[in-house]
């Protein structure tokens, strides 16, 4: 089972990935890892902290001569802003911050300092999740299977760009010349406006960020066990990144206003397209963001999550001194204004982690050989519908 445990504070030494079950013989693209990892740490709205991090992976076991061995694959990135046992430079922290981990850890841990807390509640933590969704994704290019994510809103401002199979790679490219990570000049535009004016207000905003992944073939994820629904580990990919609040798949709650003609995919079966991972199955909309009952149907995978703004504010919030239980206003932090463009490659890595997942849950193998195996046998087994021997019907 592909897995992974990440460890690692903010202000520690390092961060870790430790990814488990990946089969052997995957090509392990550092340069890919570093240039996501790159990405994560960009973006309009950023803090003091990215001048001083030049985020790299140090690969500490699981592959050797660039290819994974079977072994659990270790990845590290050295915090260069490591201080985290000196007392004068990271002091203890008295005033949480409303929307931090800061009051509920503090409480839970039983202590009156948020930093035992904050530090590993930081989205720091995220650049361990991007470098192993990017080792994930090396194994997944076997497959042609390709995630791409952008920012679709930023406090009001936002872009209606369609999203296709025929124009994502197009979109990508426009994507990555903008620096709020938006695909659409002339909103990407409004969007750093956005985020200018929370900066000179003291203030911090959030927005929608939205992934697609392509080629993803009918079947993986399951309907049998909930705990394997694709859907449902998605959003908990998701949901999981720091300061998310609300995960949507395809239309989302957009669904539960609409009737049913206006939301489920009509089936269209098209022979000119077998040969594709969608088996020929395809529909003129995409409303189900490529989940039917907790598997993938063929169509590209949209998964939608909106983040809060960032709970430090140079201004503060009200808060309670946990020394004097007093009111005060809350601590401040050195601090991102927006961090929305950074959640756009979190996402885009930790969704391409669980469909890896569901991938590898289907198709198994201790190789990637035996996976890319199985893979073609059961697309091949799949286009022999209906007249096969294999095929289940009851007379
Ligand atoms: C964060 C606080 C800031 C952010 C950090 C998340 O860190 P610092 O206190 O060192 O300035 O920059 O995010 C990152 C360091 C990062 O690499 O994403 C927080 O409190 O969540």
């Amino acid at each position: 089972m592909l897995d992974y445990q990440t460890a690692g504070e903010s202000h520690g030494p390092a961060l870790v990935a430790t990814v488990s079950g990946m089969p052997a013989g995957v090509h392990v693209d550092l340069e890919f890892i570093n240039a996501e990892l790159a990405r994560r740490q960009g973006g309009y709205g950023r803090g003091g902290r990215q001048k001083i991090e030049q985020d790299a992976v140090q690969v500490l076991s699981g592959v050797r001569r660039g290819r994974t061995i079977g072994s659990p694959v270790t990845l590290m990135i050295p915090n260069r802003d490591a201080r985290l046992d000196d007392p004068v430079k990271t002091p203890p922290v008295h005033r949480p911050r409303p929307g931090h981990a800061d009051l509920a850890g503090s409480v839970k841990y039983l202590t009156t300092d948020c930093r035992e807390t904050l530090e590993r509640a930081s989205a720091r933590e995220t650049a361990a999740r991007t470098a192993a969704g990017a080792l994930a994704r090396c194994l997944l290019r076997a497959f042609e299977i390709e995630s791409f994510a952008f920012v679709r809103s930023i406090g009001p401002e936002s872009t209606d760009q369609a999203v296709t199979p025929a124009n994502w790679r197009e979109l990508r490219a426009a994507r990555d010349a903008s620096d709020v990570y938006c695909p659409d000049p002339e909103a990407s535009a409004r969007m750093r406006e956005q985020v200018h004016a929370a900066k000179v207000e003291k203030d911090t905003v959030g927005g929608l960020v939205e992934c697609h992944v392509f080629n993803v073939p009918i079947g993986i994820g399951s309907t049998m066990d909930w705990r394997d629904k694709l859907d449902a580990r998605l959003a908990y990919a998701a949901m999981s990144i720091q300061a998310i609040k609300a995960v949507e798949i395809g239309l989302g709650k957009e669904a539960a206003v609409r009737r049913g003609s206006q939301v489920h995919d009509p089936v269209i079966f098209d022979a000119a397209q077998r040969g594709t991972p969608s088996l020929g199955f395809s529909r003129p909309t995409n409303n189900a963001g490529g989940t039917e009952g907790g598997m993938s149907n063929g169509q590209p995978i949209v998964v939608r999550a909106a983040m809060k703004p960032i709970s430090t504010l140079l201004r503060g919030l009200p808060s309670v001194n946990l020394l004097s239980m007093q009111a005060e206003k809350s601590e401040y932090e050195r601090s991102d204004i927006c961090a929305v463009p950074a959640a756009s490659v979190v996402l885009e890595n930790v969704v391409a982690f669980e469909v890896a997942r569901a991938l590898l849950l289907k198709f198994g193998g201790d190789s990637l050989a035996e996976t890319a195996s199985n893979y073609d046998r059961f697309l091949e087994m799949a286009r022999c519908l209906p007249n096969a021997p294999w095929t289940h019907t009851l007379a």
